[in-house]
């Protein structure tokens, strides 16, 4: 073979890698984008169905219901915690897990994107409708971390704080598995 025909040979070759890699940045960068944001891929939403939620029935139905959000103890002994973030708060606004356990704090938000976070410790959980995010949450001792949002949401951002009681786990109420336990007042 020719030394020109080699070096066509390559340059095909070359042509067809970057040809994959525009391809791949074309579809991956829609479908890396709906991880975290809004935009809304009907692959996606086929692809993750399980886990969605619809941010215009959740207070009607599924886990987000409002006497299913604060602390619920699991079968199996572990803690979960659900709340929503929304324009310019956290439902619930005030809750309470049991300290030096693990707690599964499960979170989705009623409309933009938010993100949970704990003053004091290194920890953020981001909001996005539809989709559900979960992070474990252990904290050693008892005391009273406020929970601001650190994503901005709008004018009333700043406003947008929820405040978490950690309690030692031996005063901690012992939950029935209907029970739901938070410290918002009405
Ligand atoms: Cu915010």
């Amino acid at each position: 073979m020719s030394g020109e025909a080699i070096g066509a040979r390559r340059a095909r070759a070359r042509t067809a890698v970057l040809q994959m890699l525009i391809v791949l940045l074309i579809v991956g960068t829609p479908l890396a984008m709906t991880r975290f944001y809004e935009f809304d891929s009907p692959l996606w939403r086929a692809l993750m169905g399980h886990r969605r939620v619809d941010p215009e029935t959740l207070h009607l139905q599924g886990e987000f219901v409002e006497n299913n959000l604060g602390t619920a103890r699991e079968a199996d002994g572990s803690y979960t915690l659900r709340m929503i973030a929304q324009q310019y708060m956290f439902v619930p606004h005030c809750v309470r897990i049991p300290a030096g356990v693990p707690v599964h704090l499960r979170l989705t938000s009623a409309d933009g994107a938010h993100a949970l976070t704990i003053v004091g410790l290194d920890f953020l959980l981001k909001a996005a409708p539809t989709s559900v995010t979960q992070a474990t949450l252990r904290i050693a001792h008892a005391g009273v971390f406020p929970m601001p949002c650190a994503e901005f949401c709008g004018p009333g951002h700043l406003a947008m704080n929820a405040r978490l009681e950690v309690v030692p786990a031996e005063r901690f109420q012992n939950l029935q598995p209907t029970d739901r336990v938070n410290c918002a007042v009405p």
